[in-house]
């Protein structure tokens, strides 16, 4: 049964608001990923084929990786000073909110006067729109968006197009079925996808095997050189100075996965990153089992995510996160992760 019959209430309520918008704007959080970009996407090439008016506003840019996607070059893509315009979202009967849980994960964007719906996948959803479809079971937003078209009536838009940017964010979110990929659901929507003959080595090959020669450097880099191991607690971690970055002409999303690196290592279970950036040090966290990186971030290091997956940001000097961290791993959670068995 889809995991979406349980809000049978929400459901009909969202499938209404739909027939009776004529403006849509879907809008994803900052720094999106290919969750959520193909979640939009998703949505974006089913609503595109009725009468409506429909918009994906994406607050900062995307990864390159993604361009390919059809419906991307259509997105307004914003920046920090175009998030502030007032009028951004003025003609919107409906907002429909993707792969976020939080108002804030939006930026300076005030979705305020139109109708408001939430399709999401991450814990601790805060009740900031009018109709809200959220679960963890699901492994991304793109497979709960395959079940609310398929469930509403706009079932007759699936197309390759449709489910091709949902399968992205299949495919990202769960590190190509590494993790939050437990719950046979996923696998129920992955097969009604391949019904529509997608190409999914070609997908897999443009998502994943199309970094720059500068990347795959930066790569090896902080692998040999800023990867930092603690086999007693198997943890390991890995730190970014903007310095670095600059010297390997680091471009948006040239970091990502590098938390997964340390992982790699045997009788390694929790990762951390601690990146930089301009303002701030970029933190995530990786684990394997049942080992709680969502609370290691959201009480440590003003974050969240999920239980295998999480991210955060701390305001401190890289060298006090990395301190920090150490010190959590030898204090707070030394037992656990000493003792722990996978
Ligand atoms: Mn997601």
């Amino acid at each position: 049964m889809p995991i979406i019959s349980a809000f049978e209430k929400e459901l009909a309520i969202f499938s209404d608001r739909i027939k009776m918008s004529e403006n849509i704007v879907i809008i994803h959080h900052y720094n999106p990923d290919g969750d959520a970009i193909g979640s939009s996407l998703g949505l974006y090439n089913a609503l595109k084929q009725t009468d409506k008016n429909v918009t994906v506003i994406s607050p900062t840019f995307y990864p390159d990786n993604l361009k390919w996607l059809p419906g991307a070059k259509d997105m307004k893509v914003l920046g920090k000073k175009t998030q502030s315009d007032p009028t951004i979202l003025d003609g919107a009967d409906m907002i429909i909110c993707v792969d976020m849980n939080a108002r804030k994960r939006v930026g300076a964007i005030q979705p305020q006067f139109a109708f408001k719906a939430l399709l999401d996948h991450h814990p601790f959803t805060e009740t900031f729109t009018d109709v809200t479809i959220a679960d963890t079971s699901y492994s991304s937003a793109c497979e709960l968006v395959f079940e609310f078209i398929e469930n509403s009536y706009l079932r007759q838009y699936l197309n390759k197009d449709v489910v091709t940017c949902l399968y992205t964010g299949i495919l990202t979110d769960t590190g190509s079925f590494q993790y939050s990929s437990s719950n046979p659901n996923l696998f129920r929507v992955v097969g009604k996808i391949m019904e529509f003959g997608i190409e999914k080595n070609k997908i897999y090959n443009r998502l994943f095997n199309a970094w720059s020669e500068d990347r795959i450097r930066f790569m090896g880099f902080v692998t040999c050189s800023r990867m930092v191991v603690m086999p007693e607690y198997k943890t390991a971690y890995i730190y970014i100075t903007a310095a670095d970055r600059r010297k390997y002409n680091e471009k948006f999303g040239d970091t990502e996965n590098f938390v997964n690196i340390p992982m790699q290592i045997e009788g390694i279970i929790f990762t951390a990153i601690f990146i930089e950036r301009d303002n701030f040090i970029k933190t995530s966290f990786r684990s394997k089992g049942t080992f709680d990186v969502n609370e290691v971030s959201a009480k440590h290091f003003n974050g969240g995510g999920h239980v295998n997956a999480s991210g955060g940001e701390s305001y401190d000097t890289l060298e006090n996160v990395c301190k920090k961290f150490e010190e959590l791993v030898r204090g707070e959670y030394a037992e656990v992760l000493k003792n722990y068995v996978y």
